[in-house]
Formats: structure tokens, C-alpha cells, sequence
């Protein structure tokens, strides 16, 4: 029996499959309640008393090693034959593209953070809006062109509800619940019934920014935006405020940076203007502060609002506002981001 078993160890030493069929063939060999293990089990019961332990021991030795190399072997088999189909190796380093971020949420990511180094939160609200968040606490006048069903989409009428046309809606709801001191930003997406155009879509995305406390100034304002652009753009850019007029705030006024494209020295982008705006602002009116029960003879603030849209196609030289939806990974690839 001792020489058999080590015949049938020395086989199991030397075998190689090259398909699964032959080791199937060695597992049954083997293995099978047929097959040759079991046989020298069944052998044992006559051997000799003072023989069985070694050969107790070398049975099990040669079932072990029988399915060891099957584990081997199949595992072998398995490997080849993914790489010769074709299918996923997981263990492989990662070589494929990676994604990226969509550029709106690389722009959108940067003004965050600029705003966050200086102490603002960021605060979010609904998409669909009552009447009162989206115009009447913004001091908008009941004909005001805004509330028309031309301009807004709304979902129902009497008690009108819509999708808000701005996120100053989230910041009314901000100063509703919370007492100044308040510095936030609020990025998000808004819609307006507009024709789709390259410089126009129904949907895009705004971050507006709010700043109320005590002794808020115009000069407050001026600084804080000053910095914005600064920190966006570069540190020679240099802005320029023209007056403006919007219903939430009094004074207004609207942006404009220094073009980023010519320098100043004038191109298509800026229209030889040497500039291009990118925000409106202005200090909250009276109104909007006591509509949201905040004291305006106690409090002063200023507000700002940005398209991330139109700022991203300055800051990267895209001239057609609809790539930014087409989901064209030409377009999209090229924009590789830490934000
Ligand atoms: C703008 C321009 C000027 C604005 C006002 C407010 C609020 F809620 F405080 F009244 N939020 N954002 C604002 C002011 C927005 O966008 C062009």
C-alpha cells in the first residue's frame, strides 16, 4: 500500500491540465466515491495495527495534496482564460479615463470656496417656490413683468407656486429663520421661460450671496467683491461698479471685471469695451429686511447674484452656452479639476 500511495503522490506532483475538462478528469480519478482515495480508505480497514498510523497519515497527505492542486490549477485556468476573452481583469492598475468634473461644478466649487475663506455658509432651498419666497418678500411690485407667465414657470395658480426664477429665495428663507449676523452664499439651479439660445437657456445656475449685520456698507460690498474677483480671476484684474436697477436692492449696481481674455486692450469677448460684467448687486432694500422680520433701522446689508454660466464661459473661452447640457464627452474632457 506505502509504495501505491507513493506512486499516486509522485502523479499528483507531476500533473498538468491545460484545459478544465482534463482536471475534472484528475478530480475524478481521485476523488469520486469510485475514484482511487476512497479505494485506499476502504483498504485501511485491513491493514495491519501497527501500520495504520503512517499509513492513516500518508492517505490524508495524498488527499491533500490532490486538492491543493486542483485549487491551483483551477485558479490558473480561470486567469488564462479571462485574458484570452477578453473580460475584466480587476487587479490591473487603473488606466481607463477617469471622469471629470462638469465645468459649471468646477466654477460653482471655486466661488464656494473663495466666499467660505471670508466666513460665508452656503445655504440651499427649495426648486419650487410660493409667491411670497420668490417675489413678494423681495419687495417685486404685484405687476411686476417677473410674476408674468411669459417669464416664470409656474405649477399652479391661486395660491401661486412656480419654479423659482433666483435663489434670493433661499436667502429670504435664511433671514426668515435666522437673526443677523448672516454671511451666505447660495448656489443652485434656477428657471426662466427664455428661448434656448447661445447665450440664454431655461434652466441655469446662480450663487447669490447675502451679508447682514450692523453697520453694513456699500464700501463693505465693494471690498468683498473686489476680493471675489481677485481670487477668481487673478490678481490684477480690476472691477468697476455702474449703477443698476433691481427690485431687491437700493442702492444697485452691476460688475464688470476687467477682460481676462485681451487684458483690457479690448476683443470680441469684451466687445472693445475692455471690460465684461459678471455680477449684479446692490444694498438690501429696507422692505425685503422687514418682510423677513428683520429691524432695518437696527440692520444694514448688502446682496449679490452671479450666473456660474456666464462665468464659466469667460473663464474658460466658451462661447456657446448649450455645450454646458449636450453631455458631449469631447467637451466635457477636456476640464480636469482639483474642485
Ligand atoms: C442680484 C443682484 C442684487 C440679491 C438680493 C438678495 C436678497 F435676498 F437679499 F434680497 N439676494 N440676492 C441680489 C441683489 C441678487 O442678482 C443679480
Amino acid at each position: 500500500m506505502k509504495t501505491k500511495i507513493e506512486e499516486y503522490l509522485k502523479e499528483v506532483e507531476n500533473f498538468k491540465a491545460d484545459k478544465l475538462e482534463s482536471l475534472e478528469d484528475f478530480r475524478i480519478k481521485f476523488l469520486s466515491k469510485k475514484g482511487l482515495i476512497p479505494a485506499l480508505f476502504a483498504d485501511f480497514r485491513n491493514v495491519d495495527p501497527s501500520e495504520r498510523k503512517e499509513m492513516g497519515q500518508l492517505i490524508n497527505t495524498l488527499k491533500n495534496s490532490v486538492q491543493e492542486k486542483i485549487v491551483s490549477l483551477k485558479e490558473k485556468l480561470d486567469s488564462g482564460s479571462d485574458s484570452k476573452s477578453g473580460t475584466l481583469d480587476l487587479s490591473l492598475p487603473v488606466n481607463a479615463s477617469m471622469g471629470s468634473r462638469h465645468p459649471l461644478s468646477i466654477v460653482r466649487n471655486e466661488i464656494i470656496d473663495i466666499f467660505s475663506r471670508i466666513g460665508f455658509t452656503v445655504s440651499e432651498g427649495p426648486e419650487i417656490e410660493d409667491d411670497f419666497h420668490n417675489f413678494t418678500a423681495l419687495n417685486f411690485p404685484e405687476d411686476h413683468p417677473a410674476r408674468d407667465m411669459q417669464d416664470t414657470f409656474f405649477i399652479e395658480k391661486d395660491p401661486d407656486i412656480a419654479l423659482r426664477t433666483h435663489t434670493s429665495s433661499v436667502q429670504v428663507r435664511v433671514m426668515e429663520s435666522t437673526q443677523p449676523p448672516i454671511r451666505t452664499i447660495s448656489p443652485g439651479r434656477v428657471f426662466r421661460n427664455e428661448a434656448i439660445s447661445a447665450r440664454a437657456h431655461c434652466i441655469f445656475h446662480q450663487v447669490e450671496g447675502l451679508y447682514v449685520d450692523t453697520d453694513v456698507s456699500f464700501a463693505d460690498l465693494k471690498q468683498t467683491l473686489f476680493y471675489f474677483a481677485k481670487e477668481l480671476f487673478g490678481e490684477e484684474t480690476k472691477t468697476r461698479f455702474r449703477p443698476s436697477y433691481f427690485p431687491f436692492t437700493e442702492p444697485s449696481a452691476e460688475m464688470d471685471v476687467s477682460c481676462n481674455i485681451c487684458g483690457g486692450k479690448g476683443c470680441n469677448v469684451c466687445k472693445y469695451t475692455g471690460w465684461v460684467e459678471i455680477l449684479g448687486c446692490g444694498m438690501v432694500d429696507p422692505n425685503v429686511l422687514e418682510s423677513c422680520k428683520i429691524d432695518s433701522e437696527k440692520y444694514t446689508g448688502f446682496a449679490f447674484g452671479m450666473g456660474v454660466e456666464r462665468i464659466t464661459m469667460l473663464k474658460y473661452q466658451i462661447n456657446d452656452l448649450r455645450l454646458f447640457f449636450e453631455n458631449d464627452l469631447k467637451f466635457l474632457e477636456q476640464f480636469k479639476s482639483t474642485y
